[in-house]
């Protein structure tokens, strides 16, 4: 047995999930760690992205011998046509999350009976402002539905370039004009993509690739931007907030549910429902001593940026969960949701339910979400849930100890307070800090979990390196989730680790070096905060001049592959902690990591180990420094020489 403990801890990072792994073990449960030691051969020619299925005459895989697929389509043509849809994948996953949002938006704005209402009347104000609308004489509702109406063009827009792409520098959207990639409507961009990789379309692997950036950017600059602005309107904008997170967060004496999946709109009326007194009271009666909400993956992330809601878990700890024996119901939406979870909740008493019509899952239950009375439709599910609690099993409960404090909540609104105050909010006092050398630059670290590696080990590595470089650090997604379960989400925890100029700066500010800004659409936040950043001056004129990096550490989905490609087209190189499906074609390698570089000053680097990749990235902000003529040699002074030998080994 105690062998097995070794082999679960050669998989994951964190002492709950090692636990979980155990108890799946005896209670016979087989979960994706399991699956991926069955399939661990794979195949090849998908993973170099060789193998063409696009047409009939196929499918067609490259090798030495056979250079060619039936058509004449080369390793080139092909690898650059599946990435290519890859980005298209993820660019509609987001977008479509940010078109669900605006259309309820339009809705509200029209008066309809939606259950909903607009949270943040000043983000209102605000937004319609960074799109420069004419707001003078007119009432709050025919801003918002201006505003809508803008949001929703942009989907649909043929001709014209999509108006969320005017809110990035100017810098940026010259490089975009020039090299012909400014985006037109989402959709279009999207149905472009899926016409091009057609079979006998377009067959250059540069012409491809430029149109995923250009997909990209209608994803950034586009849909996920426009599923933050709009998030935040709607369910207010979030400002720091303590919750905590692991699976330690399961309370043996309530009845447990967890929201998991990505779109906001039910899990915030979940979060609010959960709280009501009739609600508890009917748990009570349940003989529960209460209701505990958790979340997986990115609905927890924008229920704990809005409401506090602590995080059970990240991708790869869903099926943990269950495990746990204690939860009564988990509820789905889209995205990230394993299809297995019905077969993990087989064993115990839990309930798999699912709330989007367009996305179901063989044995969910699924639950027809009513959004006119979104109140009471959210407290029948959660009183469904109470339900279930006379069903546990006690002896098949086991709810890990572990559990990590975290401080959320980073909007760049709430940045900006934090800097300079309520009244005179503002990054000066960060791009102060940048330019003086306390902090060397930001990095972005975001995306998923993956089985192929050390469930948290490369992000968590990977921090630690960082902010001791006086680096400070934001995070989205699953990785934040990471830090958070590492403790690195606290300024008391997480600072004994920082660098002196970095903890001079979150001492002074009073924030964690790690700085969680929510879900993976608002990965758009970090670009806002650049975007800030170049605004407030003294950093140059373009997001392609900062000394900021993205990172992608354990790359999983599609969308991290869009979110990797608008981060470069960006200005920001990126680094993945393993390669796309591209190592097939040297040419379309060479153009991702080397090229890219030419046109918008940044490129991907796939890079495995993570100490290395902190090397690297000190480079990067170094040299970008150097070029703004800030690295100045007393900064150095700054750090101190025994860490600086340490990260150097
Ligand atoms: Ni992002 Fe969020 Fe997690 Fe990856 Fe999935 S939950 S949208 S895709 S796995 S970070
Ligand atoms: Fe093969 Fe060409 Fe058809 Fe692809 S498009 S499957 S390479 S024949």
């Amino acid at each position: 047995m105690s062998n097995d403990i070794e082999v679960f801890k050669s998989k994951v990072d964190d002492i709950a999930s090692v636990e979980m792994l155990e108890k799946a073990q005896n209670d016979c449960v087989e979960t994706c760690f399991d699956r991926y030691e069955t399939l661990k051969n794979q195949c090849k020619f998908g993973k170099d992205g060789v193998c063409c299925r696009i047409c009939y005459m196929g499918p067609c895989r490259i090798t030495p011998k056979s250079p060619r697929g039936i058509c004449g389509a080369d390793a080139d043509t092909i690898a650059a046509r599946n990435f290519l849809r890859e980005v298209s994948g993820g660019t509609s996953a987001h977008s479509d999350h940010g078109r669900h949002v605006a259309l309820l938006l339009k809705e509200i704005a029209e008066g309809a009976e939606t259950g909903y209402e607009v949270k943040d009347e000043q983000a209102v104000w605000d937004t319609a402002k960074l799109y420069g609308m004419e707001t003078e004489g007119k009432d709050f509702k025919q801003v918002l539905s201006e505003l809508a109406d803008i949001f929703i063009g942009d989907f649909t827009s043929q001709t014209e370039t999509i108006k969320t792409v005017g809110l990035a520098p100017q810098a940026q959207r010259s490089t975009w004009e020039k090299l012909g990639i400014l985006p037109q409507g989402i959709d279009r961009m999207v149905v472009e993509a899926m016409h091009r990789t057609h079979m006998g379309v377009d067959h250059d692997y540069r012409n491809l690739i430029m149109h995923a950036f250009r997909q990209s950017i209608a994803n950034g600059w586009g849909g996920s931007r426009i599923a933050s602005l709009a998030s935040d309107i709607l369910f207010g904008t979030p400002h720091a907030i303590r919750s905590e997170v692991n699976l330690g967060i399961l309370e043996e004496k309530n009845v447990n549910i967890i929201v998991h999946g990505h779109e906001p709109t039910l899990s915030d009326m979940i979060a609010i429902a959960a709280k009501q007194p009739d609600i508890i009271e009917y748990a009570k009666a349940a003989g529960a001593e209460g209701v505990t909400l958790g979340g997986i993956c990115c609905t927890a992330n924008e229920v704990l940026m809005r409401h506090g809601v602590p995080i059970a878990g990240n991708f790869l700890q869903q099926e943990l969960a269950i495990v746990t024996g204690a939860v009564e119901m988990m509820i789905v939406d889209v995205q990230c949701v394993m299809p297995s979870l019905p077969m993990v909740a087989e064993h115990y008493h839990t309930k798999i339910v699912s709330t989007v019509d367009m996305a179901k899952t063989i044995g969910a239950e699924a639950f027809d979400f009513d959004e006119e009375n979104a109140l009471e439709s959210a407290k029948d599910l959660v009183k469904k849930a109470i339900d279930n609690f006379k069903n546990r099993d006690k002896s098949a409960v086991q709810i890990p100890e572990e559990k990590q404090t975290v401080i959320a909540g980073f909007s760049v609104r709430e940045i900006k307070y934090m800097l300079g105050g309520r009244f005179r909010g503002s990054f000066r006092p960060l791009n102060d800090a940048i330019i003086a050398g306390r902090i060397k630059g930001a990095v972005g670290i975001v995306g998923c979990n993956n089985p192929k590696f050390k469930t948290d080990a490369y992000c968590n590595a990977l921090v630690k390196e960082l902010i001791k470089e006086n680096v400070l650090v934001v995070e989205t997604g699953c990785n934040a989730i990471s830090s958070g379960k590492n403790g690195k989400m606290t300024p008391e925890t997480a600072l004994e680790y920082a660098g002196p100029g970095l903890k001079e700066v979150c001492e002074a500010v009073g924030i964690p070096p790690v700085l969680h800004m929510g879900s993976c659409v608002d990965n758009t936040r970090i670009l806002e905060t650049c975007t800030e950043i170049v605004n407030e001056g003294g950093l140059g004129d373009s997001i392609a001049g900062l000394p900021a990096v993205g990172v992608c550490p354990e790359l999983m989905s599609e969308k991290a592959v869009s979110i990797s490609s608008y981060f470069v087209a960006s200005g920001v190189d990126v680094f993945i902690g393993h390669p796309f499906h591209i190592t097939g074609s040297e040419n379309v390698m060479n153009f991702l990591t080397k090229e890219t570089k030419e046109m918008f000053n940044a490129s991907m680097h796939f890079v495995e180990d993570p100490i290395e990749a902190a090397k690297q990235i000190i480079a990067v902000l170094d040299e970008k420094r150097e070029k703004l003529g800030i690295n100045k040699k007393q900064e150095r002074k700054l750090v101190d020489q025994k860490d600086r030998r340490e990260v150097s080994v």
